[in-house]
């Protein structure tokens, strides 16, 4: 079949009847990505405002991470962990001294890296807790998005992850997220291993807690003796204007995180860790945790490939020679303001909220009604992508390579579709 006779009409149909029905895509076809930019099959140019759930921080196919995707997949791209390989150690040092950490395990998904993070807390609250036997608890925020699987699912509230799932994983308690009072009560159980928190809940509708919400949390995990777990798979990699949404790097000269205090015990990190070139995924801890697995006990096929570790050192590497936390930082700014206007003259748009370049705007109406969905279908036609989360919230996240000039264009797009439905209604 000569796939570029294939119209949008066509491949979406394509995927209807021979793919799972398991997305509900915006209909728009994409067939080529570069920067902020991707292009349809019909090669009409879109700015990106999703950037893949923000995996694709650096930009589309950003040259520096396909080169090294290039140079590696030509010499050694798996060789299972059955053996060494040349390229392990020398990214394991990289990344466990770009987020100060002793030790990475290195995973593929970002799911998978929660999944490790969850194994890792309840097997060091058995080894080093000295909590009983199959007794571990761990603590999720109400509004968790922490992937698909059926351990991870467990903890959701949302009946779309869950419905039809059943039987979940025990030994949880999820707790209301921004609420300390709530956390410490589940704390003081003898059995409680572990917390684990986005620190901005970006599937909820870019969530952002109280200020002092994930410093008291961490304070009260190390009250009572339980590890504290940051899931920055999607704020993490600078999404949030600073290196993590959490810490770790107090001691650093660089202000690399939004919460210096807050050092995880468990960094859980993925999708913008390859720059959306690969699925690349890493869990962080310090050796009095990270040891508590042992070998055999826990792995991957493909954790901590070659191709992987070239793919990921480039990407952590464009991210600090583009400074693309402190542009995540200056442009965040200027997008809040920019839809703070319009929130100011709409009654279409009842907020903006978030940090660096993960924002979301509220659409004034029911979370059940398709006038979010709506107005992304303008934006698509008006030549920018995003998409709703949870009904009624836009959620607004460009590839953080972005310029001023290219954020204020699309800010005009935003506006000028945002009054239209206004007008219309
Ligand atoms: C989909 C949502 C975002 C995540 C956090 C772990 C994972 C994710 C904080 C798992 C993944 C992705 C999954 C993707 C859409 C996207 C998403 F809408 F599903 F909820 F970003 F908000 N922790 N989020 O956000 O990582 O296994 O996917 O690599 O399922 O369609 P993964």
């Amino acid at each position: 079949m000569n796939v570029e006779t294939l119209s949008s009409k066509d491949l979406m149909q394509m995927e209807d009847k021979y793919g799972a029905h398991n997305y509900h895509p915006l209909p728009v076809v994409l067939s080529k990505g570069d920067g902020v930019y991707v292009w349809d099959v019909e090669g009409k140019r879109y700015y990106d405002f999703l950037s893949a759930y923000s995996a694709v921080n650096q930009g589309h196919c950003h040259p520096k991470i396909i080169n090294a995707l290039k140079s590696q997949s030509e010499t050694l791209t798996l060789t299972s962990r059955a053996f060494y390989n040349d390229m392990l150690g020398p990214y394991e040092k990289f990344v466990t001294e770009y987020f100060k950490y002793d030790k990475v395990l290195p995973i593929n998904s970002g799911v998978e890296a929660v999944e490790t993070a969850l194994k890792l807390c309840r097997k060091w609250a058995y080894e080093k807790k000295g909590v009983e036997p199959y007794k571990a608890k761990i603590i999720f925020a109400t509004g968790n998005f922490h992937g698909r699987t059926l351990a991870v699912i467990s903890a959701s509230v949302d009946p779309d992850s869950t419905t039809g799932f059943g039987p979940f994983m025990p030994g949880y308690e999820i707790v209301p997220y921004n609420d300390l009072n709530a956390l410490e009560e589940a704390l003081k159980d003898p059995n409680a291993a572990g917390f684990i928190v986005e620190p901005i809940q970006g599937e909820a509708g870019v969530y952002v807690p109280d200020e002092g919400y994930l410093k008291g949390a961490f304070d009260l995990c190390k009250k009572y003796n339980a590890l504290f777990i940051a899931d920055e798979v999607q704020t993490g990699i600078a999404r949030t204007g600073k290196l993590l949404a959490t810490c770790g790097n107090c001691s650093c000269e660089k202000s690399c995180g939004h919460q210096p205090e807050v050092k995880p015990d468990i960094l859980v990190l993925g999708k913008a860790l390859s720059g959306g070139v690969f699925p690349v995924s890493a869990v962080l801890a310090n050796d009095d945790i990270m040891l508590c697995i042992k070998p055999g006990e826990h792995g991957s096929t493909f954790g901590g490939n070659p191709l992987a570790c070239a793919v990921a050192m480039a990407a952590l590497e464009v991210i600090e020679e583009e400074d693309l936390a402190g542009n995540a930082q200056r442009l965040g700014k200027i997008f809040r303001e920019r839809m703070q206007e319009l929130v100011d003259k709409t009654e279409l748009v009842t907020l903006v909220r978030g940090k660096g370049l993960l924002n979301a705007i509220v659409i004034n109406d029911t979370e059940d009604s398709k006038t979010a969905w709506n107005i992304c279908m303008s934006l698509r036609d008006n030549g920018l992508l995003a998409k709703p989360t949870h009904g009624n919230k836009i959620r607004f996240a460009p590839p953080l390579v972005m310029t001023e000039e290219q954020l204020h264009e699309c800010c005009d797009i935003i506006s000028k579709t945002i009054m239209e439905f206004e007008n219309q209604a």
